[in-house]
């Protein structure tokens, strides 16, 4: 039966998914993961990352290499899998990182030894040892110069999809490239870190696909091309250095001769690798307008497919299925959560029980900013409360959770105009008194998925989508995603009437306090 494998290179871990799918057939016949701190302890990383100063964080190219060499030995070794049936293979990455290759990086890629693990043979290939991640906060001027050169932050957004961010690869390139002149003039390719683990399962160049370059400051959103007006506001001669851009469906390449010899793999297709955010929206099965993904992780994300660019998000992406995908992050997610719960001694049954004996915290509200925000732009951390103070347990609890639930609904307008629905993912997400206060103050039905690694699985969708599309029959995203992304039925939750109109209004109180408390400079 045919499989696709989809793999994830998120910050702290690389998950490989294989999918099965024949007529009625559609299952995960595979899941597994590696954690880069604890399987590579050997790189030094902690959380994926090492931390520099300055606000500066990397993580070595070669550390993903190295992972991706051994999850394949993993898939070609799994007694579960017959590998021969592998058709087609796609991935994603954590986005806005950058790896910098040399002019000697082709020749190597073509010249791998079989024999021999991968990472050591890459040692050559990068005119940068480290890589610039998405937690890398040290580019304010950078950006602060690319604004200017091309006429403010909200003509940037127009052009790009996001104003000038100090993770974007944008900034980051323009950093290196002026703190860096020589390592830059002997860099012959940035890649993304999804476009280069595609190019090693490749052993050529692969292309940027739309959805992670909408991660860059540096592609036109619309057109889906490079922009030479940002190209030139960034870093000298990019133009020359950046791979093309080609569509998220369009097989490029085949599985190399490296792979084949040393795990007996087939000349599986290789598709285009996209950011781990448009893949989600594959694997939490958002192929169509008015349903919102809301994922509760360290950090909250909301996000929605638009069929125009729904302009007042944080940032807008090309979706894999050739729409938008506009998301907005909150930064105070399960961290804050678990340290307010912590810091009142309580347990998840016992928060659970709070929030079930009154909704609505007698209209009494919290704003939820434990670390510095970026929706709304908070620069000053801590929480604010209104009509008690921090002694009230009960309150504080359901003021911080109700608070951010109003957040996400309220910010959630920007993604998506009219939302029918709300899809609940992330650890947070099993909390089913959490999901009721989301159900009663959005008042729609909210679904919880059961996917674990929707980035991964929207790979392997999508591996599945192009070889589909490569043998000419037509097919649409619905019988894509279908079998692997439907709600259950005892997942739902379903708004309680009782508190719907009441919580509307709290909203636009909570919206009303937000705007009178948040700092007037842009936090991206
Ligand atoms: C999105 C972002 C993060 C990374 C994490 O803009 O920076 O979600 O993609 O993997």
């Amino acid at each position: 039966m045919p499989l696709y494998l989809g793999i994830d290179c998120s910050t702290q871990s690389l998950t490989a998914v294989v999918i099965e799918i024949e007529g009625d057939t559609r299952r995960v016949v595979f899941n597994q993961s590696l954690n880069f701190d604890r399987d590579f302890p050997e790189y030094g990383t902690k959380g994926g990352v090492i931390y520099g100063a300055d606000d500066e964080v990397q993580a070595p190219p070669a550390m993903w290499a190295d992972a991706l060499d051994r999850m394949l030995a993993r898939v070609a070794q799994s007694a579960e899998l017959d590998v021969d049936d592998l058709r087609a293979i796609s991935g994603s990455a954590q986005q806005h990182g950058s790896v910098y290759l040399n002019p000697r990086a082709q020749e190597v890629l073509r010249t791998l030894n079989p024999s021999r693990k991968l990472a050591p043979q890459l040692s050559t290939i990068f005119s940068r040892a480290q890589s610039p991640v998405w937690l890398d906060a040290s580019t304010a001027k950078q950006c602060r110069e690319i604004e200017t050169a091309l006429g403010g932050a909200d003509r940037v957004a127009a052009l790009t999809g996001s104003p000038p961010c100090e993770r974007f690869t944008g900034p980051q390139i323009r950093k290196f490239a002026a703190e860096h002149p020589n390592a830059y003039a002997d860099t012959a390719r940035v890649h993304l870190v999804s476009s280069y683990l595609a190019s090693l399962l490749a052993e050529r160049d692969a292309p940027i696909e739309p959805g992670d370059g909408s991660g860059m400051n540096l592609m036109d959103l619309r057109e889906e091309r490079w922009s030479q007006e940002a190209l030139d506001a960034t870093a000298p001669d990019l133009a020359a250095r950046l791979p093309p851009i080609r569509p998220s469906g369009e097989i490029f390449g085949t599985l190399s001769p490296y792979w084949q010899k040393r795990y007996s793999l087939p000349a599986a297709a290789i598709v285009p690798w996209t950011g781990d955010n448009p893949s989600s929206l594959i694997g939490t099965g958002i192929i169509d307008e008015r349903v919102a993904a809301v994922s509760l992780g360290t950090s909250d994300t909301v996000f929605a497919l638009t069929t125009e660019p729904a302009g007042q998000s944080s940032h807008v992406f090309r979706a894999p299925t050739g729409d938008f995908m506009n998301l907005v992050c909150f930064r105070n997610g399960s961290l804050a959560r678990e340290r307010v719960r912590m810091e009142y001694g309580l347990d998840w049954d016992r928060v659970a029980m709070l929030l079930e004996k009154a909704p609505g915290n007698d209209g009494w509200l919290l704003l939820p900013w434990l670390e510095i925000e970026s929706t709304p732009p908070i620069a000053h951390a801590g929480l604010r409360r209104f009509g008690f103070d921090r002694f009230d347990v009960e309150r504080n609890i359901r003021g911080l959770i109700e608070g951010q639930m109003m957040a996400i609904a309220n910010h959630a307008a920007a993604v998506s105009g009219t939302i029918d629905r709300v899809i609940a993912t992330g650890g947070a997400s099993v909390n089913r008194a959490i999901l009721q206060v989301m159900a009663n103050v959005f008042g729609v039905d909210v679904d919880r998925l059961d996917v674990e690694n929707s980035a991964a699985l929207g790979a392997a969708l999508r591996a599945y989508y192009a070889d589909r599309l490569a043998t000419d029959e037509a097919i649409s995203w619905k019988t894509v995603v279908s079998g692997f992304t439907d709600p259950q039925s005892g997942n739902r939750v379903s708004p309680n009437p009782k508190h719907v109109a009441m919580y509307a209004e709290l909203r636009r109180d909570y919206a009303m306090l937000e705007t009178l408390h948040q700092d007037r400079a842009p936090i991206c």
